[in-house]
């Protein structure tokens, strides 16, 4: 069937193009527009009917229902039932399937559907759908076009959300608050992959056991913070091949210039004998991980918008080249708490690799020896509790830790704070962290019992399906040949 309409667009000079489907996803339509990064109102079904007159075929808007009534008025019919998988066989069709030409059968077309310059039908082959012009099918069908559906009340969520964190050094509460507990927040709502990105961790040395290590606990981390292998994707990045895969065809649209605006590598870089080029070329590879998958929305910490951005301008640079090939994502980064300082110096961010141990709270350290470092963190000569980044960027921080983690607002921290001193407040801040490590570890020793390698093969796997098709069509658009 995939064959004889392809033969009948070609042959009336139509515009189309194939999308191939992870078989997985195919039987279902509201997943598979949505993996694609489109909305149902861009999905067009088409729907055979058995009437007293013959077969018709039915097209309307995937996020609208056929009343059945108007559909009989305007087919001018009085009976009206869906045809039976045998009806469907007569017609050389598979229910579910139904292509959007070619049936010998009188085609109607509900209005709404031209509101939407391009849409997406089944092809008849379950592996592909067909994206096309809904004016250029009215054409070749000889479409009869009028109003015969309502508005479905059901609304497919649009959004995808994808981000990673590398399984290098000990995670802190910096990674938690910027990261881990946005995720968490939204993994109700859309599609939510979570990647561990150990291909990025290589970009520096890494002890191979510590890094098999680090790649079990960072699994662990996710599932303690709250992120749920029912609802989330979680997945190891070097476990899907495409991410590299693209990245490497990303690589050859971005400039020399762009990559190294970048602050993060000069940060990274600056005072190193040693620097790898893949130091210098993950952000590609991180625009890899996030196009891959039709992203919307990256969650990350402050300081990686500007790798989001690249991954954006390179979307839209492919985009302008092959046509719409990419969703453009954008990076959503929490109001307070996107970036949580070192408590030795907090003009700089908290940090994994810091050197120094006592200016991060990891999330794994023991409570008490937390306690201490938020004890003996940098603050300043004043004596008052107020969230003022110029002038007390030591008490800002802590302020923010402790809102972020209590959930009381900077205002009523500083109310609350308004007669006590430093001593008095950091003692408060040490009893919310202590008080939250406790929690956290206790959930993490539950769960790094679990069957951690099991969880992420589902999750590659799941994830190949989501993203070969889209390295697939970037291949072709490119000019690889199949
Ligand atoms: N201090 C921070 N405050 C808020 N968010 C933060 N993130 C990192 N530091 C802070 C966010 O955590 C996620 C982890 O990203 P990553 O593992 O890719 O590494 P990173 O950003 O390089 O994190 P680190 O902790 O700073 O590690 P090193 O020391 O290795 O460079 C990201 O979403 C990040 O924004």
């Amino acid at each position: 069937m995939k064959d004889k309409i392809e033969k009948i667009l070609l042959e009336n000079k139509i515009q189309f193009e194939f999308i191939p489907l992870p078989e997985e996803l195919a039987s279902d339509v509201k997943v598979h527009m949505k993996f694609h990064g489109n909305s149902m109102d861009r999905a067009m079904p088409n729907i055979v009917f058995k009437t007293n007159k013959g077969f018709i075929v039915a097209q309307r808007r995937g996020d609208t229902k056929i009343d059945s009534k108007k559909l009989k008025k305007l087919a001018g019919v009085s009976d009206l039932r869906v045809a039976t998988e045998e009806e469907l066989k007569d017609l050389n069709l598979a229910p579910g399937i139904v292509p959007p030409t070619g049936i010998d059968a009188t085609y109607f077309m509900d209005n709404k559907i031209f509101e939407k310059d391009f849409v997406y039908s089944g092809t008849g082959d379950k592996l592909f759908a067909i994206k096309l012009n809904p004016i250029d099918l009215k054409e070749i069908n000889k479409s009869t076009v009028g109003d015969f559906t309502t508005q479905e009340d059901f609304q497919v969520s649009n959004k995808i959300v994808f981000s990673g964190i590398q399984p290098s050094g000990n995670l802190h509460i910096g990674n938690y608050i910027g990261s881990l507990r946005q995720w968490v927040k939204g993994q109700d709502n859309g599609l939510n992959i979570f990647c561990i990105v150990d291909m990025h961790a290589i970009t520096v040395a890494q002890d191979p056991k510590i890094l098999r290590e680090k790649t079990f606990e960072l699994a662990a981390i996710y599932l303690a913070a709250g992120i749920d292998p029912e609802k989330s994707l979680i997945f190891v990045q070097s476990h899907n091949p495409d991410h590299a895969n693209l990245g490497w065809v990303l690589n050859c649209f971005a400039s020399m210039g762009q990559m190294q605006r970048m602050t993060q590598y000069k940060d990274k870089s600056e005072g190193k004998d040693f620097v790898s080029v893949g130091l210098f070329d993950y952000p590609v590879l991180m625009a890899g991980d996030i196009l891959l998958y039709d992203t919307t929305e990256v969650p990350v910490g402050d300081d990686q918008k500007q790798h989001v951005e690249l991954a954006r301008d390179l979307g839209e640079k492919l985009n302008g080249k092959f046509g719409e090939t990419f969703v453009l994502p954008k990076p959503v980064i929490p109001a307070t708490g996107g970036r949580i300082m070192s408590l030795i110096d907090p003009t700089k961010k908290m940090s994994k690799s810091d050197a120094n141990q006592n200016a991060t709270i990891y999330l794994l350290d023991e409570p008490e020896i937390a306690k201490k470092k938020i004890m003996s963190a940098t603050t300043d000569s004043g004596n008052e509790i107020k969230y003022d980044w110029e002038n007390k960027p030591g008490i800002s921080n802590l302020i923010e830790i402790y809102s972020e983690l209590e959930g009381n607002s900077i205002k009523e921290i500083e109310q609350k704070f308004e007669n006590k001193n430093y001593k008095e407040f950091k003692e408060s801040v040490a009893e919310v962290v202590v008080n939250f490590l406790k929690d956290f570890q206790a959930k993490y020793n539950k769960v790094i019992e679990s069957d951690l390698k099991k969880i992420l093969d589902d999750g590659a796997q799941k994830a190949y399906k989501l993203s070969h098709p889209k390295l697939l069509e970037v291949y072709r658009k490119v000019g690889f040949i199949n």
